[in-house]
């Protein structure tokens, strides 16, 4: 059957004018935020309900079409990139916001819907949605299931793994599960749910998802503290833990100040600038609670590890704090950065941002060399930012040739490769550094028997 033949028969499965082929929609719904790859489907394709969804695997189960599932298209490991004529399955149109259990506090949501909207749900009914990055203005709860999707609180409220309440879930087969029925209580044998979380849609659709929500934070209250090296940053992350329940604990590096304070529109945290900064947060909820940050905020200084510092008075100036971390990577984005993902577990931190900084000095040095991150969890993104001398293919094949050293020295910590961005098609050449390959054998096993066919979302996650 012809290319063009399968399209109009796919056109037979969902509404009028919910597929389409023109040029634009092929160049935009078929990538992410990568620039790795150039995207390359022959068709998208908008269902808007379970059924249509499950008509489409169907149909590419018959007809051995490979299926890209597309979001938000925030992703930053190609996972939902299109680049080899596959149809590109968007959920923009599964976009609602279902039902609300007041209860069991949870929001049955569609998997169009984004993340800032369950967000902003939440809010209307005194509840909180805890999971939370820089790209939630557009990313879809969908996709951040598919890449189990971290961001800024998760010292304190975990991935999207700990939202999920219940899944519905279209296998690569087509068929309907429904996974945990929405029970906090369940031990009836494997939880199937799981393995869908941080899949990237290798093994099936997400077609609504059942997420938890939380109380509301009090007074969320953020400080930036001025640190002298990398090495001070853990023992304020250590005194800080010893005193208050953080609900978020970051770093970011001077020269990402830099560019933060080029845009003229976020103000300095303070008049000192110091190699590297921690932004913590937590909620002020007694008096007590501000003196005790307070005090250990002495406390730092007295030891060294802290030279300046600012606390949040005023919802504002939470706001202005956070824009100091949260703006660093759209503010980047023109820099064509070369982006690592990496984690350790948090006690080796040190040792490890000692070795791979030295690494990275001794093989970039003439590289601009970014350092942010969620460090409370172990996760540090590393960004390398293009020279203008150097083409865009020229610079990633260089930083790629430094990825082995890199990831080695996180083989040597027994870290992750992809702490939270995923694995899709940046990371796969690379998965054995962090997977063996009896892991990975039996992860190729468990696609096998929910994706039969090979057609959903091939050539992502496991190496070529
Ligand atoms: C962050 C966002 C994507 C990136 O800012 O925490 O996960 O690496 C990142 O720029
Ligand atoms: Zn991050």
């Amino acid at each position: 059957m012809t290319t063009a033949a399968l399209i109009e028969e796919l056109k037979t499965l969902v509404e009028p004018g919910k597929v389409l082929t023109d040029a634009d929609s092929l160049a935009t719904y078929g990538k992410d935020w990568t620039k790795h790859f150039a995207p390359a489907p022959c068709a998208i394709v908008f269902p808007k309900s379970t059924e249509q969804v499950q008509a489409i695997v169907r149909w590419a189960n018959q007809h051995r079409v490979a299926l890209v599932p597309s979001g938000g298209r925030t992703g930053l490991s190609a996972a939902a990139v299109a680049a080899n004529g596959e149809v590109v399955v968007s959920f923009d149109y599964m976009n609602q916001i279902l039902e609300f259990n007041e209860f069991d506090r949870t929001a049955v949501c569609q998997p169009g819907v984004i993340t800032q909207q369950l967000q902003d749900f939440a809010e209307d009914k005194g509840l909180y949605y805890p999971v939370d990055f820089a790209s939630a203005g557009s990313s879809q709860i969908g996709g951040n299931i598919g890449t189990n999707a971290g961001g800024i609180k998760v010292i304190r409220y975990g991935m999207t793994r700990n939202w999920v309440a219940g899944l519905k879930v279209v296998t690569g087969t087509g068929e309907l599960l429904e996974l945990n029925k929405d029970l906090i209580k369940n031990a009836t044998g494997y939880d199937l749910r799981q393995l869908f979380i941080g899949a990237e849609g290798t093994l099936g659709f997400v077609v609504e998802a059942t997420m938890r929500l939380d109380r509301a934070p009090r007074n969320l209250t953020a400080m930036v503290l001025g640190t002298p090296d990398f090495d001070s940053i853990m023992p304020v992350l250590h005194a800080f833990q010893g005193k208050l329940d953080l609900t978020a604990f970051e770093f970011f590096s001077d020269r990402c100040l830099d560019k933060i304070l080029d845009r003229g529109d976020v103000p300095a945290p303070f008049e000192t600038r110091t190699p590297f900064y921690a932004l913590l947060e937590f909620e002020a909820t007694t008096e007590e609670v501000a003196e005790a940050a307070l005090a250990t905020f002495e406390h730092c200084v007295e030891q060294g590890w802290v030279l300046d510092g600012v606390m949040s008075q005023s919802e504002q100036q939470l706001q202005n704090l956070w824009k100091l971390r949260e703006y660093i990577s759209e503010t980047i984005s023109h820099f064509t950065p070369y982006k690592n993902d990496i984690s350790v577990t948090v006690s080796k931190v040190p040792a490890f941002l000692a070795d791979i900084d030295s690494l990275v000095n001794s093989n970039y040095p003439d590289f601009e060399v970014l350092w942010y991150g969620h460090i409370g969890d172990g996760n540090l993104h590393l960004n390398i930012l293009k020279p203008d001398a150097l083409s865009k293919d020229e610079f990633f094949a260089k930083c790629a040739t430094v990825n082995k050293w890199v990831f080695e020295v996180v083989q040597k910590y027994n870290g992750s490769i992809s702490a939270e961005h995923g694995v899709g098609m940046t990371k796969r050449d690379y998965l054995g550094y962090s997977r063996s390959a009896a892991e990975i054998g039996y992860m190729k096993a468990i696609k096998a028997v929910f994706d039969p066919a090979g057609i959903m979302n091939p050539g992502k996650i496991f190496p070529l």
